[in-house]
């Protein structure tokens, strides 16, 4: 579950004293917000065309469930439906089969169709091998509960909540390809923080496309966020001015938004370690969250995609998003297996609502029902 430790706000730290920038490129001077400043740093230029932009289009919506339990199932729903190709191939397999090597043949194949990998494969099969002999299993029903559970055991570890309250602001850095979600995915924790009393404060790192910046600030100011902007620069300023606002203004979290990049741009990656570097200038520790978000429907690709950013940034945690698409969902056994980077968040929608906390068995039970 999502969990925090409430810092109280009488508790906030005052604001540092700003520290200085050695062995880096200084961040661009721009001007200290004050405090009391409540308007974001903006230069507003003209709309720009966001025709060939993914638009930052996360809206409340009225019809959805209200009651807590309603809203669980629409969204299971949503995660089930997206992960229907996986789960119908696997469920078939077991509708009155026989437990032979044919079995094991099919399970195997439907295991690595749904980007599960060598390795998660391999594993999960010499195990149940081993639990139908000494568990005596003997019927198909019995073979897949041994299934599901070996595929919960296997996700555990990635399942690891997001503790807000640790330090003041809370620091947190989001990077991944383009089109992943990240954009999205920030407005979406935003709200969610929001919802847990944490004041929230954005850095519209992105500096490539100014529609994503614009579409940034357009929903800080709908949703009483403040983002910190520049109309061109260097990203790694914006994030380190984001990081000195956020302590003077005593947020409890900042989250700085960066471009999408593939990892096979190497000045790209390495322009995302700076941006790291600088934050860390901005504040002690910082960033102390590190997270990469994954469009759920890059299949094997995403296993490639944890190595690289986590080889260059450390990840701290992992978002899929898209699991309400054309997900195969197997990926998550791959990278429990190889790189077991925590799973914070799921995405599964793209309404503010539409972000869960990661949880195997729920995950398991949409996969394998
Ligand atoms: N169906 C669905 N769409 C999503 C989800 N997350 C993001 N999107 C969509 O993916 C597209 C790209 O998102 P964006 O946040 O701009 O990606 P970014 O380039 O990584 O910042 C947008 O159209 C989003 O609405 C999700 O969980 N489910
Ligand atoms: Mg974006």
């Amino acid at each position: 579950m999502f969990s925090f430790f409430k810092r109280k706000k009488a508790e906030a730290e005052t604001p540092a004293p700003v520290e200085p920038v050695v062995n880096v490129p200084t961040p661009a001077p721009t001007p200290a917000p004050t405090p009391a400043a409540p308007a974001p740093i903006a230069i507003p230029e003209p709309a720009p065309s966001l025709a060939a932009e993914p638009a930052l289009v996360i809206e409340e919506t009225a019809e959805r469930p209200t009651s807590p339990a309603e809203q669980k199932k629409s969204w299971m729903a949503r995660l089930k439906a997206g992960l229907s190709k996986t789960s119908s191939n696997l469920s078939l397999l077991f509708v009155g089969a026989r437990i032979d090597e044919d079995l094991y043949e099919e399970l195997e194949s439907a295991l690595l169709m749904s980007d599960a990998g060598m390795d998660a494969t391999e594993h999960l099969l010499t195990n149940l091998r081993r639990k139908v002999k000494e568990d005596k299993l003997l019927d198909a029903a019995a073979v897949k509960a041994a299934l599901k559970e070996l595929m919960i055991e296997m996700l555990q570890p990635l399942q690891k909540p997001l503790e807000l309250g640790r330090h003041a602001p809370l620091v947190m850095m989001i990077a991944g390809v383009n089109g992943a979600g990240k954009t999205t995915t920030i407005g979406k924790l935003a709200k969610h923080m929001q919802r847990f009393d944490q004041s929230v404060l954005l850095a519209a790192g992105d500096t490539f496309r100014a529609a994503a910046r614009e579409q940034l600030m357009v929903w800080g100011q709908r949703n009483n966020v403040t983002v910190i902007s520049q109309q061109s620069g260097d990203p790694a300023a914006i994030a380190f001015d984001a990081v000195q606002s956020g302590k003077a203004r005593g947020v409890d979290v900042v989250m700085v938004d960066t471009a999408g990049r593939l990892p096979t741009q190497l000045h790209l990656m390495e322009e995302l370690k700076k941006i790291k570097r600088v934050i860390g200038k901005g504040a002690d520790g910082a960033p102390h969250e590190t997270l990469l978000v994954i469009d759920g429907n890059t299949g094997q690709n995403a296993l490639a995609q944890v190595k690289a950013f986590d080889d260059a940034l450390q990840l701290s945690g992992l978002v899929i998003t898209k699991l309400d698409g054309t997900a195969k969902g197997g990926v998550l056994a791959a990278i429990a297996r190889t790189r077991p980077v925590p799973v914070y968040f799921i995405g599964v929608g793209e309404k503010l609502d539409d972000l869960q906390p990661f949880n195997a068995e729920e995950f398991v039970e949409a996969l394998l029902g």
